[in-house]
């Protein structure tokens, strides 16, 4: 048997509280260490899950414990220079999305690691939400032809600022927030996109950035995809925090409708079967899709790492999907489509 994979963990918030015991779901993965700026609140992590260590500073982390990969659970404006940091320490690093704040850093991340041979993947979990991939398989069986035209809806009024108040003071929120986790789904769908045309509003006046954002793109395989994102929106049914897909193909429709129902229309009629997310002891119940989908994007992270199969959201891929978001930021600004992929 292979020694266990060494994971050590820097940053104590929201995030880690889940990401930890995800981790630990994995087998031959251990938790080694937990960093945090609070040292107390890093002790108080690294008690709550067993984590033999904590530390205040990053560098002595990866000093004293050398661990086979480094999970960055930090605000989006430090993931730069963690990556640095691991990628100075030749250590692999997993960073949390946004990946970085704009797409030149962004750029400039990807290249230290490309420089230093480090291997750098992004903590991107929602394409792995199971019904999403449930959507996947359906399409990619080619049952249902080509499609045509889709629509991904999240929507919703859910108090997110409750737990994550940072989010309140970005100057760009929901599409670097949740924008790039819709964006990056209709990549997994329909690939790269060929030019987007997108329009921001801010619904709520407490908050600093845009609350409200719709994006419509042209995919290169020829669908046609709007985006609708929402935290202002009080709707009769609440579903925090599932996605709405509607897929239009040549010979039929999908739809992944609430409570995770997957429809599935041809000429013979409707099919429809339920695909909810695996529950887990240690998961929120109102985040319970998203923290189910995160070790499933450990273990297809930790099997690229390993060399066991093909990590879907590395640095470099993930490049694309930001392409996706400050495009739709630029476009807002310009009031103009915007090409992507150039
Ligand atoms: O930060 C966001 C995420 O990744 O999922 C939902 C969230 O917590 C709030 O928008």
């Amino acid at each position: 048997m292979e020694p266990p994979l060494r994971v050590a963990v820097i940053g104590a918030g929201f995030w880690s509280q889940f990401q930890i015991p995800a981790w630990l779901e994995l087998p031959n993965v251990e938790c080694v260490a937990v960093c945090d700026i609070n040292a107390d609140k890093a002790k108080s992590l690294a008690d709550r899950f067993r984590v033999p260590r904590h530390f205040q500073d990053p560098e002595e982390l990866l000093q004293a414990t050398r661990p086979g990969v480094v999970d960055v659970i930090t605000s989006p404006e430090t993931h730069h220079d963690m990556v640095a940091l691991a990628a100075k320490h030749r250590i692999p690093v997993i960073c949390q999305k946004p990946l970085a704040n704009d797409l030149k850093t962004a750029e400039e991340m990807v290249g230290i690691c490309r420089q230093g041979n480090v291997p750098l993947f992004v903590h991107e979990n929602w394409r792995w939400q199971r019904p999403l991939r449930e959507v996947k398989k359906v399409l990619d069986s080619g049952a249902l032809g080509k499609p045509f035209r889709a629509h991904i809806d999240f929507s919703s009024s859910f108090p997110v600022f409750d737990n994550q108040p940072f989010l309140r003071e970005l100057d760009k929120f929901i599409l670097s927030d949740m924008g790039v986790h819709i964006l990056d789904v209709v990549r997994f769908f329909f690939g790269e996109a060929d030019w987007l045309i997108c329009r921001v509003q801010r619904i709520n006046p407490t908050i600093r950035g845009e609350d409200v954002a719709t994006v419509l793109l042209q995919m290169k395989n020829e669908t046609t995809v709007t985006c609708t994102l929402s935290y202002a929106s009080r709707l009769e049914r609440e579903r925090f925090p599932e996605a709405f897909v509607l897929i239009e193909a040549e010979r039929g429709s999908l739809e992944l409708a609430p409570d995770f129902w997957i429809r599935v229309t041809d000429e013979e009629g409707t099919k429809s079967r339920r695909c909810p997310p695996r529950m887990y002891s240690w998961a929120d119940p109102s985040y319970a899709l998203i923290h189910s989908s995160i070790v499933d994007c450990h273990q297809n992270l930790v099997d690229g790492l390993l060399g066991k199969d093909q990590a879907e959201t590395t640095g470099e891929d993930n490049l694309r999907t930001l392409e996706l978001v400050f495009g739709s930021y630029e476009s807002a600004r310009l009031s103009q489509p915007v090409k992507t992929g150039v």
